[in-house]
């Protein structure tokens, strides 16, 4: 059968932005096995890594610090799929569901899927905490400055420079202190 327009367009690859986030074992060794991860999902293509980067943690206060990287991809897989193949990644990671906003030795989180917005049980898209987080943004503005958040009508540089100009950004991120490795 010949494919019509919507499968054809269904086939298309589109850009995802993935944030990657350890604090827990190795972190800097969980992100680029979760990067290997990645490359290997068949429908997934890696097209950019951000530097690693040193923060501190937003959430508990007694927890080590977290490195943080975001990468750019083209994929085929629908935004819920690739959900839940990060998620397995996760697992296969060895993470374990704890507290909110507590340590972990990995997590994955989907950030910007094409331009996409929804808002469904199990994925939120834009990720909803992306636009306050400089550890999020960081990373993102410097292999994408011109990423497209579809709900604020803003690209990553301009979120970024926002949040970096605000009290909320400074102080939970205390910028003089995030480094690069
Ligand atoms: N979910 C919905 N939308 C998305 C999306 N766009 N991407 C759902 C990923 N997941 C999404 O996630 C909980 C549920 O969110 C998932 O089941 C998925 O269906 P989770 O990662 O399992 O939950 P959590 O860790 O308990 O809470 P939360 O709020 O997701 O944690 P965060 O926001 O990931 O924050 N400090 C620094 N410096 N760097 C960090 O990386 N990370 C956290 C965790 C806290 N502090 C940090 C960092
Ligand atoms: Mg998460």
């Amino acid at each position: 059968m010949p494919l019509g327009p919507a499968a054809i367009t269904e086939l298309k690859p589109v850009n995802a932005y993935i944030g990657l986030g350890a604090n827990l074992g190795d972190p800097h060794r969980q992100l680029q096995e979760a990067l290997a991860k990645l490359a290997a999902v068949e429908e997934v293509e890696v097209l950019k890594v951000s530097a690693f980067y040193l923060n501190p943690p937003l959430g508990p206060p007694e927890q080590p610090w977290y490195v943080n990287a975001v990468a750019q991809v083209r994929t085929r897989l629908e935004p819920e799929e690739l959900l839940r193949a990060l998620g397995q990644m996760e697992r296969d990671l060895g993470r374990v569901r704890g507290e909110r906003w507590g340590p972990r030795v990995i997590d994955l989180d989907l950030l910007l899927y094409d331009g996409v917005i929804m808002s469904g049980p199990e994925l939120v898209l834009p990720h909803p905490e992306m636009h306050r987080r400089v550890f999020v943004l960081a990373p993102l503005a410097e292999i994408a400055p011109e990423a497209w958040h579809p709900v604020l009508e803003k690209t990553a540089a301009e979120l970024l420079a926002e949040l970096e100009a605000t009290a909320a950004g400074v102080s939970t991120t205390r910028p003089g202190l995030r480094e690069r490795f």
